[in-house]
């Protein structure tokens, strides 16, 4: 019996008098003030708390659906996520759009007034954490259920100020202003350990006594995530540290001390402070390791919490719950819950090995060897004492599996040792291979390349362990929210809007692609969008790459590029081009110097060439400040061009490909990640394809790679390099310029002509209009599979082996 009907908890209303009503209640009630004194302030965040409501009153009926179902639970464990801006998404998930923007103008304001107050919790660095995000989303609105665990960094990713010097970082305090999206639940604190010493449990090989040095709380807040076109409402549970009362010295406080007093405390609230910005290079930072074990730490607690209220015992454990690791960030819950089943629990270690090993499954998102996570053995000493103890054990255990299976073979066992020797180091790409049922790639080919390389011995020890699983993006947030003019043409296209949780059904624009007024259509929507984008002229090529800036991605190739057209258009004014706006956006971590310069490059190029009465009639850079994924949502539905030049075999993935591709930009890219999986999908013929494959890459190092051959050899190129080294764009032109003469990690004059090649070809396409636009639809035809909803269902068939629990409707 719903405890609801039986206190009589009125039903929110779905008329728009009622959320009128509501409105007005919790502007007067819960805001504190009156229609007549409202600021914009006041309406976003009474309206959010209406919204937030009606999602809420779903929340329970999910709530009581999956407690009554006693299901096997979904937990994603991820140190990132980019959830971006919350009111436009809950507005269109809880279906109260318009009866909402007819409410909130009574007040005097429109709902864009109010979006633009929106907070965008930047509680990730990139595609590992907006890809967090849409998994999220998708799981609710595949019924799946889940709990997404987090830390709630008081700062986020910084704000980034782009000027002629370049990036320049401020800090992110987004919940500044309060956050109405989210629900604090002090009731479920936990508490986590750190540093001290172990102790022999007499009687016992396996059990020991931790005794941490310092203790810190976990206090959880979830967010609501709502699923589109269903009743079910997960959430995502985010951790902030608070200092125990323990930690406050009264002593030293009522010795004067008051510093000293208050530094512990404030030593365990540094934990949850701040997002390291970092998304390719591990600098082995103690808080980093701290960070992660209070995530890990916390949510085990409260995933054993939940299991217990409705399982007996721990034969069920694995049955009931799947824990996937967001790559190795998280990977020290495997450990974790071994501690917890063996000293806690007094659970044999055998039987929590079985447990252990069923439970967990990792996701591995790069290819970087200095990406893959180490820690020093000596930090994890002190730090996680007992963890190490279990690390070990578990490790020798291991080695014993590898001699029987490989017997002699010394150097493979010290390869795939969980225990890196000289310098002794952790390697935690290794313990959460060895501590999971299941390990998967997020492209074919970076799948691929795992087994062949990073992974390659642990691929022949257990092949069947190896998975892919292609990512994917939610089409809600990145094509109905971002572009409403397309998904209306779309929408109109098919004749039913089915496609916005049923992705592949796009398929059915491809006959559209040859009708003449659709085409005029759709091509009147991107231009409409790229009015509103206001970044350069909407009838030139816009030429997008938005992604964090890392060599491996090669922005640089780009700014090689831009260097040749300008030498192009003052060498032949008069000849007849094609205007282009050349987009860039994108932060660079703060210690990434190369990247950086190349940031710095960028706006230097930008304004030379603002100010050439020459050039700049045919060409402009911009470089909008502080990309996010609002401003994603801005960019994307104006794009014609999408840049995926990343040296391939280096991008595991990537999933701005995605989106641009399904917003009608056609892909100028190398046969690296998902781009070969949209390029498959989509035709050879819509794609614009150049550089090494990854084979003919590594082998061209292998090989012997010479860059200033191709200097030498290619004038164009030349012209460019010399621009760059005359230092007539800088000195962060020369250090570029000089790094990629010298060494050029990653082939960037390698694939120089191949690409300016193909830049042709793009320019050839976009003089015929209709081929282009018939392109343009075409790709978005045929990237139907890349929504996360089909990434979700692989993972739920392939590795959760779970299955969706309904959730019934409010009648
Ligand atoms: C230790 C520092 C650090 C932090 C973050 C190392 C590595 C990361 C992430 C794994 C980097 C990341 O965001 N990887 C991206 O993940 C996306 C989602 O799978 C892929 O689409 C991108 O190709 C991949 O670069």
């Amino acid at each position: 019996m719903d405890l609801r009907q039986g206190i009589g908890l009125r039903k929110l209303g779905k008329t728009a008098e009622e959320f009128q009503q509501d409105l007005l209640s919790n502007l007067y009630y819960r805001r504190g003030t009156t229609v007549e004194s409202a600021s914009a302030r006041d309406a976003y965040e009474t309206l959010s708390q209406t919204v937030r409501d009606r999602l809420a009153e779903r929340r329970a009926r999910t709530a009581a659906a999956h407690y009554a179902s006693n299901p096997r639970w979904v937990y994603y464990l991820s140190a990132e996520y980019l959830l971006g801006a919350q009111l436009e998404q809950n507005l269109l998930y809880s279906g109260t759009g318009e009866i909402a923007a007819e409410a909130v103008k009574a007040l005097g304001f429109s709902i864009e007034d109010l979006e633009d107050l929106d907070i965008e919790p930047g509680l990730g660095n990139g595609g590992l954490g907006r890809l967090a995000a849409c998994l999220v989303d998708s799981m609710a609105t595949r019924d799946i259920p889940a709990v997404g665990y987090g830390i709630r960094y008081d700062l986020g990713i910084f704000r980034q100020i782009i000027t002629e010097n370049g990036q320049t970082e401020l800090p992110d305090d987004w919940a500044f202003q309060g956050n109405p999206w989210e629900f604090p639940a002090p009731d479920d604190r936990q508490t986590v350990g750190f540093y001290g010493h172990t102790e022999p449990v007499p009687g016992s090989q396996t059990r020991k006594v931790w005794v941490p040095g310092e203790i810190v709380l976990g206090e959880p807040s979830h967010m609501l995530v709502p699923g589109y076109g269903t009743e079910t409402v997960n959430i995502v549970r985010l951790w902030s540290a608070k200092a125990s009362e323990a930690s406050f010295d009264l002593s030293r406080f009522s010795a004067g001390q008051y510093a000293e007093a208050v530094q512990e405390a404030v030593r365990a609230e540094n934990i949850s402070k701040v997002l390291y910005p970092d998304d390719s290079t591990e600098l082995g930072r103690e808080l980093r390791l701290k960070q992660q074990y209070f995530l890990v730490s916390c949510s085990l607690r409260d995933i054993i919490r939940r299991f217990r209220l409705r399982n007996e015992g721990w034969d069920g454990f694995a049955e009931k719950t799947v824990i996937q690791l967001n790559d190795t960030h998280p990977t020290i819950a495997i450990a974790e819950l071994m501690r917890l089943l063996v000293d806690e629990y007094e659970l044999e270690w055998d039987r929590a090995w079985e447990i252990t090993r069923k439970t967990f499954a990792y996701t591995c998102h790069t290819l970087l060897p200095e990406a893959l996570e180490t820690w020093p053995v000596h930090l994890f000493e002190r730090l996680l004492p007992r963890h190490l103890e279990i690390i070990y054990l578990i490790n020798m255990l291991f080695l014993r599996e590898v001699e029987a299976r490989f017997p002699g073979d010394d150097d493979r066992l010290r390869r795939m040792s969980i225990i890196g020797e000289e310098p002794r180091m952790v390697r935690m790409a290794h313990l959460a291979v060895v501590g999971t049922e299941a390990v998967n790639g997020v492209a074919e080919l970076h799948s691929k390349l795992l087994r062949e390389t990073v992974l390659d011995d642990f691929a022949e020890l257990w092949p069947a362990k190896f998975q892919n699983v292609t990512n994917g993006i939610s089409p809600r947030r990145f094509v109905r929210i971002a572009n409403p003019r397309l998904s209306d043409l779309i929408t109109e296209g098919l004749g039913t809007d089915t496609w916005i949780r049923d992705l592949e059904r796009l398929e059915g624009l491809e006959r559209l692609a040859d009708d003449a007024s659709f085409r005029e259509r759709w091509q009147a929507i991107k231009r409409a969008n790229k009015v509103d984008l206001a970044a350069g002229d909407p009838d030139s090529l816009t030429d997008v790459m938005i992604k964090r800036f890392h060599e491996y991605k090669r922005q640089q190739l780009k700014v090689l590029h831009v260097i040749t057209l300008y030498h192009r258009i003052r060498q032949d004014p008069g000849r007849d081009r094609v205007p282009r706006t050349v987009l860039f956006a994108g932060k660079a971590a703060p210690a990434y110097h190369a990247a950086k310069d190349i940031i710095r490059l960028i706006a230097t190029v930008a304004a030379t060439i603002e100010k050439d009465p020459v050039v700049s009639p045919y060409l402009k850079v911009v470089f909008p400040s502080n990309y996010n994924v609002t401003l994603a949502e801005k960019i994307i539905p104006a794009a014609d061009l999408s840049e995926q030049i990343s040296l391939a075999g280096k991008e595991a993935s990537g999933t701005g490909n995605m989106k641009l591709a399904l917003n009608g930009a056609i892909t100028i890219g190398t046969m690296d990640g998902a781009n070969i999986e949209i390029r498959a999908r989509v035709g050879e013929e819509n794609f614009f394809l150049f550089g090494l494959d990854a084979y003919e890459a590594a082998n061209a190092r292998i090989n012997g790679y010479f860059p200033h051959r191709y200097y030498e050899h290619d004038p164009e190129l030349r012209a460019a390099l010399d621009a760059l080294g005359s230092g007539a764009f800088g000195e962060s032109g020369q250090r570029v310029a000089s790094s990629l003469m010298s060494w050029d990690e990653y082939l960037t004059l390698a694939d120089f002509r191949s690409y300016l090649d193909c830049q042709e070809q793009v320019e050839q396409a976009w003089h015929d209009r209709e081929r282009w636009t018939r392109m343009s639809i075409l790709n978005t035809a045929h990237c139907g599979f890349f929504s996360s909803d089909r990434t979700i269902a692989d993972y739920a068939a392939r590795i959760w082996r779970v299955a969706p629990v309904p959730v019934p409707h409010d009648d």
